[in-house]
């Protein structure tokens, strides 16, 4: 049976999402945006809320929920700032690898800290060179001894600053491309080197650096999976990942959708408020389908993995339109808004530009294409990976 009607449960907890993004983070986010402000304690209390680590299962002090209740928490967060929203999220991109292959031992040790204290972990995949492509990669891990040394440079990684481990994608095999790239977690006190905060167009709340491994060591029981399988690992994070983009894009479109309705009533142009203008209703009709078909298909790539199921072609789908969405809905909301859009005083202006980071990370909107097209024209079925046997 297809249906979307929400239980009370994910209502309440959609209205507890929504109340903390309405009283805890929107009074603050343009001044975060402003000055580019770490949201260190609203994290802390998302955190004592249950707002952050939704995914991980309870066994590792999680409160377990699925990922169509992630993305209904992760929609209501955004629409208070996204910014905000991808700080409070990344959590969940570093910590999918651990869950989908890494040993129990792991699990329990890097998961845990996770649910015992407003500790961030983050996901270190892009390199200066190796961005769209992957196997580009020059970050290395080599074994000597009882250790892996890790050595290299990764960008753009989000709460780099903060975190307390890093799952970290290195070749262990120069020669194999793609299957020459394993998967491992780095603790932060391993000796990695916090390089470059990144100054940003938009969610500029949320934190960017440029993370170093000089010849950092780390336990060789710090593989997550099989050697050389991290690819598939980092390709099945991203399918599982997604979904949570897409709702944060749906978030922020909708946000800017409320907003120009709003102005579209009060503003008064030819005697009348233009939103008796055809012009705009069709503008505002656009944006409220554009919202409604994301949530959709955001929901959709969210059920089947709650069913699990693989979602890649949609998650892609969910992960391209939303992001899309969102810059077509903020740039429109803009545009309803006049000159007076182009001026921070009116705060929409800010939406636009945080919406521009949804096509960009966990793969560009022309890489989701790339995924959708491979999936049409050529369907494969992939093998999940194996979970290390340390
Ligand atoms: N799940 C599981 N396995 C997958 C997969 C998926 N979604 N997608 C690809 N694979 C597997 C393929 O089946 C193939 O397996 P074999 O080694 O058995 O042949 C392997 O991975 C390589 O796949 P492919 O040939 O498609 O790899 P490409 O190098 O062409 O790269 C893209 C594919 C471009 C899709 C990938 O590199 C990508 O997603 N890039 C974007 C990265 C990104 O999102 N970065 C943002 C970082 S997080 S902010």
């Amino acid at each position: 049976m297809v249906d979307f009607t929400l239980t009370d449960e994910q209502l309440s907890m959609r209205e507890m999402a929504h109340d903390f993004a309405a009283n805890e983070i929107r009074p603050v986010a343009w001044d975060y945006d402003r000055d580019a402000t770490w949201p260190g304690e609203i994290l802390e209390k998302a955190w004592e809320l249950g707002l952050m680590n939704t995914h991980l299962p309870v066994e590792y002090g999680g409160a377990g929920l699925g990922t169509l209740d992630s993305c209904i928490l992760e929609e209501e967060i955004a629409w208070g700032c996204s910014g905000i929203g991808t700080s409070l999220s990344c959590n969940g991109l570093a910590s999918a690898p651990v869950l989908i292959a890494a040993s129990e031992k792991l699990k329990k040790e890097y998961l845990g800290r996770l649910s015992e204290a407003p500790l961030l972990a983050s996901f270190c995949l892009t390199e200066p060179d190796a961005g769209s492509d992957v196997s580009g990669m020059k970050t290395t891990a080599t074994r000597k001894g009882d250790k892996w040394v890790i050595s290299g440079s990764k960008c753009f990684i989000t709460n780099g600053e903060y975190a307390n481990w890093y799952t970290v994608y290195a070749k262990t095999d120069k020669d194999a491309g793609h299957r020459g790239i394993s998967c491992f977690i780095v603790p932060r006190d391993a000796g990695v080197v916090v390089d470059k905060h990144e100054d940003k167009m938009g969610q500029r709340a949320s934190n960017t650096a440029t993370i170093t491994f000089p010849e950092v060591e780390i336990p060789l029981d710090h593989l997550v999976g099989e050697e050389n399988k991290g690819f598939k690992i980092a390709m099945t994070t991203l399918d599982r990942t997604r979904p949570g983009v897409a709702a944060m894009g749906v978030g922020v479109a909708r946000a800017a959708m409320e907003m120009a309705v709003e102005y579209s009533k009060q503003r008064v142009q030819f005697g009348v408020p233009i939103a008796m203008h055809e012009a705009i209703q069709f503008m505002i009709a656009d944006m409220a389908t554009k919202v409604h078909l994301s949530r959709l298909a955001t929901w959709n790539s969210a059920v089947l993995l709650d069913q699990g199921k693989r979602n890649t072609i949609e998650s892609s789908h969910a992960k391209r339109f939303a992001a899309d969405t969102a810059m077509e809905v903020t740039t429109d909301a803009v545009q309803v808004f006049g000159g007076y859009g182009f001026i921070k005083e009116y705060k929409v202006e800010k939406l636009m530009r945080d919406a521009k980071i949804l096509q960009l990370y966990e793969g560009t909107a022309q890489i989701q294409r790339l995924v959708i097209a491979r999936e049409t024209l050529l369907p494969r079925r992939v093998e999940q990976p194996a979970a290390a046997a340390h």
